[in-house]
C-alpha cells in the first residue's frame, strides 16, 4: 500500500479508506485529481483520472525512481504497475498482462502510451508503430479528439535476462473509414489527384466531421518519417498513400443511369482510379458497373442496379481501407517479431501483453460498430469481475479461509444477451443473413423482438411503446452494464454480410502494382471456382474477442481502470455524476471491499518453501515437520509474520504485499551469503 505520500493529496490507495463507502471512494477521488494526482490504487489496480492536461510527470528520471521499486514505495503511477508486471514475469517466469480499460475519452490509449514508454525501454520501434497505426486507425468522434476506431492487444517479448526482443500486435480493427492526406505536400497531392480542401471530399465529410488524425503537415511527415525508420520501403509508402487517395476518390463517384443502363457520371474519376491503382480503366469501370457470375457452365457479366453499384463502390473503400491497416500491422509483426529465439540457448521467452481497445461509447445514433464496441467493453468487465471479485472470492472459500461474501454485479447476462448461441443477438442476425431472398433490417428486429421480449435487459419501440427514451421504431436497446444504449437495427445486415463482390478482388490481384497485388491474394481465384460463404461480421467479431479474452485470462493481469472526470474535455472540472456514475460501473467500490479484505499475494505450501526455505533454520535445507503446511506455519512464525498470514487447505495467504517484500530481502540477503561461502570454498580459502 502506497504509505508514503502526505496526506494533503488524500489516500493513494483507496484501500486505507476509514470507510469503504461511495462517498469516501468519490471525495478522496476527487481530492486527489484537484492535487493533480491522477493515479491512485486499489491494492495492484490503477485508477487513473484523465486530467486533460499535460503531467511533468512522465520523464526518464521519473521512471527511474520507480525502476526496481516495490510498488508502495512510491506516489502511483503507471510505471509502478509496468515494473509490477515486469518483475512478477522475472520473479515467476509467467506471463503478465495490464489492461487498460475505461470509457470513451477516458485517457486509454495515453495511458498505454505511457506504459510502453518505461517497458520498452530502448524500443523506439514499437513507438513508431503506434504512430503510424494511431494516424490511420484513430479518428475525431464525439466523445474523443483522438478515438481509437481500433483495438489493439500488443504483446512485448523478453528473453531470459528480462530484455525485450520483439513484440506482436494483434488488432481489432472496427470503423473502416478514416485517414486523410491532409497535411501532404503539395506535389504530392497533385501526383494522388487530390485537393488541398477536404470538403470536398464525400467519405470526409461524414458527420460533418473531418474524421482523420493527421491534421497538418506535421503529422504527415511524423508518420511518413515513422513509417521509414519502421522499414517500409519508399514504393510501400507510396502505395499507402495512393490507397488513401483511392478511398477518397472513390467516395466522390457518382452513379446515374440511363434508361436500364446504370453509368459512372463523373467518368474522368475512373481514369483517376486507373491510376492509382496501377489498373487498366475499363477494368476499373467494369468492377464497378457489372459484377461476373457463373450460371452453369456460362460465365455472364451481370450490370449492377444505381443501387447495387453504389453498396459496391462504399464497400470497396472499406474494404481496401481495412485491408491497407491490416497489411500495415503485418508489416510491423514482420518487423518486430522475435526471429531465431532457441529457447534451449537463451531460457525461456516470457511475455508481457498490454491492451488498449476502444472505450464504451454512446452516440447520437449507434450502428453496428457502436454495438460490437460495447460487447467488447461487456466482455472486458466481466474478465475483471471473473479474475478481480469472482475467482478471488471463491479462492478463499475453497481453502476455508473466513470470508464474507461481497455482493457485485455481474455482466455475464449481458454477454450472454449478445454472444450466446442460437439465442444471442449475433446469431439472430447470423440467422437473418443466412436466409436467401431479401432480408431487411426490419426483419432482423422483427426476430429479435421474438426472441428476446422477456430479456431483462432487452426492449425495443415495440415491446415498450411507452417508453420515451425509445424514440425510433428501428430502435432496440440494450441495457448496458455502463449505462443504456439505443442501436439503430438500419444497416446491420449489410455490415455484417460486409460483402464485397469478387469482380474488385480480381481488379486489385491484377494490378501491377506488386504491394497492392500482394494484399489481394484472394483475387486469384477464378470465377468458377466455388469460394465458401464467409464468416459474418459478427462471428469473426465474436470469435476474436472470445480469444482475446481467453489469452488475458492465460496470464496475470494487472489493471488499469480509466476515468474520464467530464464530457467537455476540461482540466478542471469534477464532474461528480459523471464520474461516481463510472465508479460505480466498473466496480470499483467492491474492488476496495475485495481487495480490503482479502490478501495481496498467496502460493502454495510447496511453492513458498522453495522460494523461501533457506532463510529459516526450520526449513533450511529441509525441515523435519510433518507437513510442508507445518513448515510454512514454523517459518512465518519464526519471521514475526504471524498476525499477517492466514493458512488455507493448499496455499498460504499473505495479506500485505511489505511482508513479501521483507520475505524477498532477506532470501536475496541469504542468498548473497551462500554464494559468498560457496565462493570461499572454491577458492579453497575456508
Ligand atoms: V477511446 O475509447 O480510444 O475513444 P481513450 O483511448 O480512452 O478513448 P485517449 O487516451 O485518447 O482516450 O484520451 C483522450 C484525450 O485526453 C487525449 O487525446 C488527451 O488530450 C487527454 N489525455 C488523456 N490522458 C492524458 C494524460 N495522461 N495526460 C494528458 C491526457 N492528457
Ligand atoms: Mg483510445
Amino acid at each position: 500500500m502506497a504509505e508514503h505520500e502526505s496526506l494533503e493529496f488524500g489516500k493513494a490507495d483507496f484501500v486505507l479508506l476509514d470507510n469503504v463507502s461511495l462517498e469516501e471512494f468519490m471525495a478522496n477521488l476527487k481530492l486527489r485529481f484537484e492535487k493533480g494526482r491522477i493515479y491512485s490504487y486499489i491494492g495492484e489496480v490503477v485508477v487513473s483520472v484523465n486530467p486533460y492536461r499535460a503531467m511533468n510527470i512522465y520523464g526518464r528520471d521519473t521512471i527511474e525512481q520507480y525502476k526496481g521499486r516495490e510498488l508502495y514505495e512510491r506516489p502511483p503511477h503507471l510505471f509502478a504497475i509496468a515494473d509490477a508486471a515486469y518483475k512478477a514475469m522475472k520473479r515467476r517466469n509467467k506471463d503478465t498482462c495490464i489492461v487498460i480499460s475505461g470509457e470513451s475519452g477516458a485517457g486509454k490509449t495515453e495511458d498505454m502510451s505511457v506504459t510502453s514508454v518505461c517497458l520498452y525501454r530502448v524500443k523506439n520501434m514499437l513507438l513508431k508503430s503506434n504512430c503510424v497505426l494511431e494516424a490511420f486507425g484513430n479518428a475525431k468522434t464525439n466523445r474523443n479528439d483522438n478515438s481509437s476506431r481500433f483495438g489493439k492487444y500488443m504483446d512485448i517479448n523478453f528473453d531470459f535476462k528480462g530484455d525485450p526482443i520483439g513484440g506482436h500486435i494483434n488488432n481489432y480493427l472496427l470503423e473502416k473509414v478514416g485517414g486523410l492526406v491532409k497535411g501532404a505536400p503539395d506535389a504530392q497531392l497533385r501526383s494522388l489527384h487530390i485537393q488541398r480542401d477536404p470538403t470536398a471530399y464525400t467519405y470526409i465529410k461524414v458527420g460533418g466531421q473531418i474524421k482523420s488524425s493527421i491534421n497538418d503537415s506535421a503529422d504527415f511527415k511524423a508518420v511518413t518519417d515513422a513509417m521509414k525508420v519502421i522499414g517500409f520501403t519508399t514504393g510501400e509508402i507510396q502505395t499507402v498513400y495512393k490507397i488513401l487517395a483511392t478511398i477518397l476518390h472513390l467516395g466522390n463517384l457518382k452513379f446515374g443511369s440511363d434508361g436500364d443502363v446504370t453509368l459512372i457520371e463523373n467518368s474522368k474519376l475512373v481514369s483517376v482510379l486507373g491510376d492509382l491503382l496501377s489498373t487498366k480503366d475499363e477494368n476499373v469501370e467494369k468492377a464497378l458497373l457489372y459484377r461476373t457470375v457463373a450460371t452453369g457452365r456460362d460465365v455472364i457479366d451481370k450490370q449492377h442496379t444505381h443501387q447495387e453499384a453504389s453498396y459496391g463502390r462504399d464497400a470497396l473503400a472499406k474494404a481496401i481501407y481495412e485491408r491497407l491497416f491490416c497489411w500495415i500491422v503485418g508489416r510491423i509483426n514482420d518487423i518486430i517479431e522475435v526471429k531465431n529465439y532457441d529457447a534451449r540457448v537463451h531460457g525461456k521467452n516470457t511475455v508481457i501483453g498490454v491492451l488498449d481497445i476502444y472505450g464504451f461509447e454512446i452516440f447520437q445514433n449507434n450502428s453496428f460498430e457502436q454495438f460490437c464496441i460495447n460487447y467488447c467493453n461487456e466482455k472486458l468487465q466481466q474478465l475483471f469481475i471473473q479474475l478481480v471479485l469472482k475467482q478471488e472470492q471463491e479462492e478463499y472459500q475453497r481453502e476455508g479461509i473466513p470470508w464474507k461474501h461481497i455482493d457485485y454485479f455481474n455482466n455475464q447476462i449481458i454477454v450472454d444477451l449478445v454472444e450466446q448461441q442460437h439465442k444471442g443477438i449475433f446469431a439472430v442476425l447470423d440467422e437473418a443473413c443466412m436466409n436467401v431472398g431479401k432480408v431487411t433490417d426490419e426483419m432482423f428486429l422483427q426476430a429479435l423482438n421474438g426472441k428476446l421480449a422477456k430479456h431483462a435487459h432487452y426492449t425495443s419501440r415495440k415491446l415498450s411503446p411507452t417508453d420515451k427514451n425509445l424514440e425510433f421504431d428501428r430502435d432496440f436497446r440494450i441495457r448496458h452494464y455502463a449505462g443504456d444504449v439505443a442501436y439503430s437495427v438500419v444497416g446491420f445486415i449489410d455490415k455484417n454480410k460486409d460483402t464485397l463482390f469478387q469482380d474488385f478482388k480480381r481488379l486489385l490481384y491484377n494490378s501491377s502494382n506488386p504491394v497492392l497485388k500482394a494484399m489481394w491474394p484472394e483475387g486469384k481465384l477464378s470465377i468458377t471456382e466455388v469460394t465458401k460463404r464467409p464468416l459474418t461480421a459478427a462471428t469473426l467479431f465474436k470469435n476474436s474477442m472470445i480469444s482475446l479474452v481467453e489469452n488475458l485470462a492465460s496470464k496475470e493481469p494487472y489493471y488499469v481502470r480509466c476515468i474520464k472526470p467530464n464530457d467537455v474535455k476540461s482540466p478542471l472540472l469534477f464532474e461528480h455524476e459523471r464520474c461516481k456514475h463510472q465508479v460505480e460501473y466498473l466496480g470499483l467500490l467492491e474492488n476496495v471491499r475485495v481487495r480490503r479484505a482479502g490478501f495481496a499475494n498467496r502460493q502454495t505450501y510447496p511453492r513458498f518453501l522453495q522460494r523461501y526455505k533457506m532463510i529459516s533454520e526450520f526449513t533450511w535445507p529441509n525441515h523435519d515437520l510433518p507437513s510442508d503446511k507445518e513448515a510454512v506455519k514454523r517459518l512465518l512464525q519464526g519471521c514475526g509474520f504471524e498476525h499477517d498470514v492466514a493458512y488455507g487447505k493448499t496455499k498460504v495467504f499473505i495479506r500485505t504485499p511489505r511482508t513479501i517484500f521483507n520475505l524477498e530481502e532477506q532470501r536475496a540477503e541469504m542468498v548473497k551469503r551462500i554464494v559468498l561461502f560457496l565462493q570461499k570454498v572454491w577458492r579453497g580459502t575456508l
